[in-house]
């Protein structure tokens, strides 16, 4: 393929209520999408960075600046682009990989519609649905807490997640342990809140019989968590600090990590996050889809990514209603706790175009 532009699109989702985690309180999604545009075909990219830089140091507006002024062009005289040509074409640029993996997306999704691939195909996918849990945010009080866990297990959500941060940890989970009992599936993540000073206060969660722990302590911490885990029994799961196949393997080596959350923004791309996989299926190491309140064009990379052999736990790719009252592609819906895996080529979904208009904030055409 031949790039002949990128159209950057930013666009304002508004969720059906506040998100809020140990960084910070999110209302509306402003999300980055990319439109490339070759001589074969079409190809969207969603990029996962956030506003500001609280979860990483990416923020949506960097990415775009980052984009347009070195990354686009760098592709712009490969003349033959491909998924797999992305990365490398990448590499001398150090960082960015919400960015990087944006625009890699958007470039396999060209190349996959042209071949009439699916990225569940491409990717190894070796099931046609994947189990949804679903990540709920920091709360005003238990009570609160409790209605929402209640409406996810009603809507079938097989499991749970809960945001917390100190002051609000042994307390939410006591009371969903003992509101919803011991068989739900249950894992807290703490984006980081907490220091290793803090090792004996979240052993104190061990008796709650939680699948995991994640994210406890700072992105660079890796051997504090490899310490943390010699004095808490809950798994320690990593997000943030696994941001490639190498930094998987080393936390894997240290000890730090029991469990890995795979994030293909975080990670600079699809190709990458399989690499991830496939490290951590050779290490024994069990791996589930994160999630970064995508639209449809993200969900359903990531339920294709979800259906990978080594993805032995729900992951957070939860329905489009858990975000959004009406999402830009057709609606992700839950069936029996699961979401099925796109079948068509490339994502297998395009946004509606009244939709996207109806949420965009403005529009750039970058030819190459
Ligand atoms: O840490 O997993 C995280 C959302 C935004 C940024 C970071 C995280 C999250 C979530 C929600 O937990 C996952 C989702 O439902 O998309
Ligand atoms: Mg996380």
């Amino acid at each position: 393929m031949k790039l002949a532009g990128v159209e950057l699109r930013r666009i304002g989702m508004p969720l059906v209520a506040p998100f809020r985690t140990s960084f910070g309180t999110e209302t509306e999604r402003d999300v980055l999408l990319l439109r490339v545009v070759t001589d074969d075909a079409e190809g969207w990219g969603e990029c996962v960075a956030m506003s500001d830089p609280l979860y990483s140091p990416e923020y949506v507006d960097a990415a775009a600046d980052v984009l347009r002024r070195f990354l686009i062009p760098a592709l712009a005289g490969h003349r033959s682009l491909d998924g797999n040509a992305v990365g490398p074409a990448l590499a001398p640029f150090k960082g960015h990989r919400m960015a990087k993996a944006a625009l890699e997306m958007a470039v396999l999704d060209a190349e996959l519609r042209a071949l009439g691939r699916s990225f569940a195909r491409e990717l190894g996918a070796v099931r046609d649905r994947v189990p949804c849990g679903v990540s709920v945010g920091i709360m005003d009080s238990i009570g609160e807490l409790l209605d929402a866990v209640g409406g996810y297990l009603d809507a079938g959500y097989v499991r749970i997640k809960l945001k917390i941060e100190p002051g609000w940890d042994v307390e939410p989970v006591r009371a969903v342990r003992e509101r919803f009992g011991d068989d739900v599936l249950l894992q807290v993540d703490a984006n980081t809140a907490y220091t290793q000073a803090d090792a004996r206060h979240l052993a104190r969660l061990d008796p709650f019989d939680l699948l995991l722990i994640e994210q406890p302590l700072d992105e660079e911490n890796v051997r504090g968590h490899a310490e943390l885990a010699k004095i808490v029994a809950t798994p320690i799961c990593l997000d943030e600090s696994i941001t490639s196949a190498r930094a998987a393997a080393d936390a894997i080596a240290l000890g730090a990590c029991q469990v890995v959350n795979i994030k293909p923004g975080r990670a600079g791309g699809y190709l990458e996050a399989r690499r991830i996989h496939d490290v951590c299926v050779a290490h024994g190491v069990p791996v589930w889809c994160g999630g970064m309140l995508e639209t449809g064009l993200g969900r359903a990379a990531n339920v294709a990514l979800a259906a990978l052999p080594g993805f032995v736990l729900p992951g957070d790719t939860s329905a489009s209603d858990r975000y959004y009252r009406t999402d830009i592609t057709a609606p992700f819906v839950l069936e029996n706790g699961h979401l099925p895996v796109p079948t068509a080529p490339g994502l297998g979904v395009t946004p509606d175009p009244d939709r996207l208009d109806a949420v965009t904030t403005g529009t750039e055409w970058l030819p190459v």
